[in-house]
């Protein structure tokens, strides 16, 4: 009899919220907890500041370059597709990848900017579909108090009101593409422990049986 579980690959969950929610606060613990339990897990940060194209987007978000707007949208895509095939891979050797933003905070910052929605969206398709996304919700009051608020680029209200409206449409065009099941909202207020708390009993069955069937396709 051939094993059920042999078919079965590492799971792909992205966090995504606007800044100052918690996210990698809550991505840090999460994959902490699943070491601790022995699953294999790993964390997979957006912009990933490492790279050459990672340094350039760092200066960038830090003031410390001026770039074009659709040039630094290109950026921020690249920088994804130079970690997709990591990601793929790791995924199909069962391991839970976890991604702290990924291609929803690329379309919905730049959209919020103003550059045309279809142009934000194109260059990330075809990348790894998350198998969920979490999407952290949070004021922009209680997320504005949160330490170091506003100190780059896209800490600002206004900046962070648009993106909101953003995400509401990336959340949609989601949904329809992709299945109502894929984008799920938490709730981010309170401590840090009942947030995580909501978090788990979301991630529960993806992050312990792993997930069947082929890595979509954004
Ligand atoms: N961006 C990103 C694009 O424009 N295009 C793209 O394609 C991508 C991928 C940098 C910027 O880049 C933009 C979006 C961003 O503007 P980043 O590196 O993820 O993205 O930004 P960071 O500054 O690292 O992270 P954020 O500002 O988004 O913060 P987090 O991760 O949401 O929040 P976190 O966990 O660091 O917490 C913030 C503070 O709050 C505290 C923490 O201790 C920390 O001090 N905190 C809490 N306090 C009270 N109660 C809780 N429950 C708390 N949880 C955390
Ligand atoms: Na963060």
């Amino acid at each position: 009899m051939s094993d059920p579980s042999s078919s079965r690959r590492g799971a792909f969950i992205v966090f995504e919220g606007l800044d100052r929610c918690g996210k990698s606060t809550q991505v840090a613990r999460l994959v902490e907890r699943l070491e601790r339990k022995g699953d294999r897990a790993r964390l997979q940060k957006f912009p990933d500041r490492t790279t050459a194209i990672g340094k350039m987007i760092d200066a960038y978000l830090q003031s410390k370059a001026e770039m074009d707007d659709h040039a630094i949208h290109l950026l921020f895509s690249a920088n994804r597709w130079e970690c997709a095939n990591a990601i793929r891979r790791d995924l199909e050797n069962g391991i839970t990848v976890i991604a702290d933003r990924y291609a929803f905070s690329g379309i919905a910052f730049s959209a919020a900017k103003g550059l045309p929605f279809d142009f934000c969206l194109n260059p990330d398709k075809s990348l790894p579909l998350p198998d969920l996304t979490l999407y952290m919700t949070l004021s922009q009051e209680e997320a504005s108090s949160r330490s170091q608020f506003g100190e780059e680029r896209y800490e600002t209200v206004s900046m962070q009101s648009a993106t909101r409206q953003q995400f509401t449409l990336v959340a949609q065009e989601v949904k329809n593409r992709h299945g109502k099941e894929r984008w799920v909202e938490v709730d981010a207020r309170g401590t840090i422990e009942e947030v995580e708390t909501r978090i788990e009993g979301i991630i529960a069955n993806l992050t312990s049986q792993g997930v069947q069937g082929e890595i979509g396709k954004l």
